[in-house]
C-alpha cells in the first residue's frame, strides 16, 4: 500500500494476501511508540482486532520488544503495555556493553509472558533465545 495509509488497513490487507499466496508466517512489525500515546496505542488494538477478521485467532503470536539498556524504564513499558493490549511474548535488546542485564531477569520473574529473545549487538547474531539459567551463569563467569 501506499505511504501513509492505515496501519491496521495494511495489517488486514496483509493477512489477505498471505493466505493468498499461502505464506506460512506473516511478520507484522508496528513503528515504535510510547504507552502514554493512547491514539497509537489504540491503533494496536485496532490492528489486532482486523487481522482477526480475516483469520480466526490471527495474530497468533504478539511479541513486545524493550529496549533494556533504558533499564527501569524497560520494566514499566512492558507493565503498561502488557495491561493495555494482549502481549505473549517479550524479546528485550541492547543487554550487551552495560550493566543493566538484570533487568531481563526481573522482567521474566515478574511477567508471567515468557522472554523468547534478547538482544546482545547489532549483528542477527546477536539476537539469542533466552534461557534464564545460562543467564544469570554466564553474569558470573
Ligand atoms: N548494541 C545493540 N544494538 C541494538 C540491539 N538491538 C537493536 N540494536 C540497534 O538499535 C537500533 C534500532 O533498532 P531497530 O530494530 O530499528 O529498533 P525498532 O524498535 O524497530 O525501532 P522503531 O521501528 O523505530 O520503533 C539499530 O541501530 C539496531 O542495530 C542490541 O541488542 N544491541
Ligand atoms: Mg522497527
Amino acid at each position: 500500500m501506499q505511504e501513509g495509509a492505515d496501519p491496521a488497513s495494511v495489517a488486514y490487507e496483509s493477512v489477505i494476501r498471505a493466505l493468498k499466496e499461502e505464506v506460512d508466517v506473516l511478520f507484522v512489525d508496528t513503528a515504535g511508540r510510547l504507552h502514554n500515546k493512547v491514539n497509537l496505542m489504540n491503533e494496536l488494538t485496532k490492528i489486532k482486532r482486523v487481522m482477526g477478521k480475516v483469520l480466526e485467532n490471527a495474530p497468533h503470536e504478539v511479541m513486545l520488544v524493550l529496549d533494556g539498556s533504558t533499564g527501569q524504564n524497560a520494566f514499566e513499558q512492558a507493565r503498561q503495555f502488557t495491561a493495555a493490549t494482549e502481549v505473549n511474548s517479550l524479546t528485550v535488546t541492547k543487554l550487551d556493553g552495560s550493566a543493566k542485564g538484570g533487568v531481563v531477569l526481573g522482567i521474566s520473574d515478574q511477567f508471567t509472558i515468557p522472554v523468547r529473545f534478547i538482544g546482545l549487538g547489532e549483528g542477527i547474531e546477536d539476537l539469542r533465545v533466552f534461557d534464564k539459567e545460562a543467564f544469570v551463569d554466564a553474569l558470573f563467569d
